[in-house]
């Protein structure tokens, strides 16, 4: 049955008639494409390639990037209802879209010449080409700012050595963002952003084997071995921590619009089978427990709707900051989480097969509750924002 949304508080009447297309448009390529096929790609642990060049023609890869460099030019509204409906989908899928959107095009965009956004987003936006972001560090996780990768200068370009852990989209990807300090080792101030092609001598991708969550999504470790770019492989306006910090808003605002679509999807696979399940001859949708269940859910997603819908007018309107990115992340990420899992426990013994979608939402937010900045970081970084007291500690 077609998805017919969630939408209790009428906020759908306050969508524009483009962003209302834009979301039914990707809503019915996720019922036509994605759900008959993500079961089976989970379970194998593969990323359906196939959809690649379909979200490029449907102009879902930076689609809140201008016109002129092939991109879709919607405001970020409409940015965000994409990323709602392909995590409505799976996990998988919007990161593979966050990550060439929102990791490897932004800063390409923001942080690029007009001979590199030329020369590299047409066939980003087509999905012609992919792409992957490496910031993440065996070593350096939640704290980014103190990586070991290296850039150093030669007269001839760059020389980069390092390593890249948990790398969304590594093994598929023609083209890799790298982040690495250009000066010494303590000096974060020195991080800038390099476009590496993926088949430059001494850069390999391995597969992360293993992984019990986001299973339908490529994870690699890249290594980066005396690898050597031209001089116009630097991203020149790229300028310290803050340049890889300023893209992660971009996704993490993307990520707090994906967890309202696998909350919406659990909430409504779970309504069906409360309405359908009979036990002790009445289906279970009449028993009060079962019912809390629901008005929790429901309540928790309409808020969440409300929240990212205000933070993408915020962003639309150039006011929107770091911080309520943060706030809308956490909390997104974390009613996902919780409606995942009530949806799963409501479903009994149905709730653990593949044939429902409640369980792969449930393990896939465990690793969008990580990736982006954990929970705990955006929880600190509102602590700060709140008493403006930094504890990361260091
Ligand atoms: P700190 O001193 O706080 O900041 C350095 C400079 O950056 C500015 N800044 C930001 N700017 C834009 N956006 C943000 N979110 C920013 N956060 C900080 C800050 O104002 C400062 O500017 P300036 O002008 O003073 O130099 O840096 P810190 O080293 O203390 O770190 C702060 C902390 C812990 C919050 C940060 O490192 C952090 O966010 N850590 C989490 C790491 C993380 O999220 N990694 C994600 C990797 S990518 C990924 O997971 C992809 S998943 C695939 C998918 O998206 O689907
Ligand atoms: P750690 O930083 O080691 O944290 C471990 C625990 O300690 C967490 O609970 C954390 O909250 C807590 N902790 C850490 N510091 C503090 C503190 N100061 N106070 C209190 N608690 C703290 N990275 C990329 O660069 N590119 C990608 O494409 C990418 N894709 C990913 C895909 C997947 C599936 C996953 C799982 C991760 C991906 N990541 C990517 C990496 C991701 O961003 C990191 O895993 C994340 O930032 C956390 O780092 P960590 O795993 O090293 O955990």
């Amino acid at each position: 049955m077609p998805f017919d949304g969630v939408d209790f508080y009428e906020s759908d009447s306050l969508l524009s008639e483009e962003e209302r297309a834009v979301r039914d448009t990707v809503r019915r390529f996720v019922d036509d494409e994605v759900l008959p096929v993500i079961g089976e790609h989970y379970i194998a642990g593969t990323f359906p390639v196939e959809l690649i060049p379909k979200m490029g023609e449907l102009g879902l890869y930076g689609a809140n990037l201008p016109e002129e460099y092939g991109c879709a030019g919607l405001n970020n509204v409409a940015y965000g209802l994409i990323m709602q409906e392909l995590e409505r989908g799976d996990s998988g899928i919007r990161s593979f879209a966050s990550v060439q959107g929102s990791l490897v095009m932004y800063p390409i965009f923001a942080f690029g010449t007009e001979e590199q956004r030329k020369r590299w987003l047409p066939g980003l936006a087509s999905g012609e080409l992919i792409g992957c972001f490496g910031l993440t560090e065996p070593d350096f996780g939640s704290n980014p700012g103190g990586m070991i990768t290296t850039a150093r200068e030669t007269p001839d370009g760059w020389v980069l050595n390092g390593a890249k852990m948990w790398i969304t989209s590594g093994s598929m990807a023609d083209v890799a963002i790298v982040w690495a300090k250009t000066g010494p080792l303590a000096d974060a101030d020195s991080i800038r952003g390099f476009i590496v092609p993926t088949d430059t001598k001494g850069f390999t991708a391995k597969d992360q084997k293993g992984k019990l969550s986001l299973r339908a999504s490529d994870t690699s470790e890249l290594v980066l071995e005396d690898v050597r770019v031209p001089k116009d492989a630097l991203l020149p306006k790229s300028d310290g921590l803050k340049s890889p910090l300023m893209c992660l808003t971009q996704a993490r605002y993307g990520i707090a619009w994906g967890g309202v679509g696998a909350a919406m999807a659990c909430y409504v696979e779970a309504v069906s089978y409360a309405k359908n399940r009979v036990m002790f001859d009445r289906p279970i949708g009449a028993f009060q427990l079962q019912q809390a269940r629901l008005a929790d859910m429901l309540t928790e997603i309409t808020k969440a709707q409300l929240l990212v819908l205000q933070l993408g007018r915020l962003k639309d309107r150039g006011t929107m900051t770091p911080q309520q990115v943060s706030l809308a992340k956490r909390n997104n990420v974390n009613i996902a989480a919780e409606c995942a899992r009530e949806a799963r426990r409501l479903l009994g013994a149905n709730g653990i097969l593949v044939e429902y979608q409640s369980m792969r939402h449930m393990a896939n937010i465990e690793s969008v509750y990580t990736y982006e900045g954990t929970h705990d970081i955006h929880t600190l970084i509102l602590g700060q924002a709140v008493t403006g007291i930094n504890a990361f500690g260091g």
